[in-house]
């Protein structure tokens, strides 16, 4: 793909390409500058990761003020087009119109909303799992479409029925919903430890609009069988954030114990490999 193409038409291109496509999550512009080095196609900037980052739990603290700079730092890092977690849209339509505007400016690929209300809980959490009622949720979906001023800004509705514990039916009547609302791409999510209803989902979907999974739970789903259920783009949604907090814990502790930073030497990053990631050389020539 062209990088002077824009990161909207980049984003939509991965939804609309008959292979599958793969993002990565990421909270800070180091990891987004990692995932692009490891060759996926885009970053998901995680509602997850970002609230994490700032040790703070993902129940829809952080405003989208908050969520759209750390968008914006995760963007200025990478080349790759990002889809950004913007959980419920952070309000009723007016908020979601706001939201697309502001991501819009920010030359963010595209968005995802969730159909719960505010504040949300993470999905994996235990306990109640608060849907949004379907009608007020696409009426939030089709003032995002209607204000966006660039066509290819994509804007996906995740549908959360799965995960509330309601049936298929009601997942699948949610999904059309939302398309007849103007989404761009479905994101039907489940915390089944098997993929079996996001395929039996993708099986009975009628529609040509792309569908998005995250197999957090269901992790041992490859890329070919997800293609192959008619998947259009997996996100593996904290994957690095979960890496990097055991590497640092399992360095720490190790230093802790033998008194001396040398122990961990072999597992960690070189202070090289930072300058080179963070481009050091390329500044200091701008400097000279
Ligand atoms: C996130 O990464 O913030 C998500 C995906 O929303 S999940 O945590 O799987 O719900
Ligand atoms: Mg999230």
């Amino acid at each position: 793909m062209n990088l002077d193409t824009s990161k909207t038409a980049r984003l939509r291109a991965l939804l609309d390409r008959p292979t599958i496509a793969c993002l990565v999550g990421a909270r800070d512009g180091l990891t987004a500058r990692i995932v692009e080095d490891a060759g996926f196609d885009g970053v998901w900037v995680s509602s997850f990761e970002v609230s994490a980052s700032r040790a703070l739990p993902d129940l829809g603290l952080l405003t989208m003020d908050e969520c759209l700079g750390a968008a914006a730092r995760v963007n200025e890092a990478t080349s790759l087009p990002l889809l950004a977690d913007c959980d419920t849209g952070f309000g009723g339509p007016i908020n979601m119109a706001r939201t697309v505007r502001q991501y819009e400016a920010a030359g963010i690929g595209g968005i995802c909303v969730e159909d719960k209300v505010l504040p949300k809980r993470n999905s994996f959490l235990e306990g109640e799992q608060a849907l949004e009622r379907p009608e007020v949720f696409a009426h939030r979906v089709e003032a995002g479409v209607r204000v966006r001023r660039d066509p290819d800004f994509t804007i996906v509705a995740r549908c959360e029925a799965l995960i509330a514990g309601e049936s298929m039916e009601e997942a699948l009547r949610r999904a059309n919903l939302y398309v007849e609302a103007g989404a761009d791409a479905i994101l039907i999510h489940s915390k089944q430890r098997d993929p079996g209803e996001v395929v039996e989902f993708a099986r009975r979907w009628r529609q040509r609009t792309p569908l998005v999974a995250v197999p957090t739970t269901y992790n041992r789903w490859n890329l070919t069988e997800a293609e192959q259920a008619g998947i259009s783009l997996v996100i593996y949604a904290n994957q690095a954030l979960r890496a990097s907090v055991l590497a640092m814990r399992n360095v720490l502790s190790e230093i802790r114990l033998r008194g001396e930073a040398g122990a961990a030497e072999d597992s960690i990053a070189s202070m090289k490999e930072i300058f080179s990631l963070t481009r050091t050389a390329e500044w200091e020539e701008w400097g000279a």
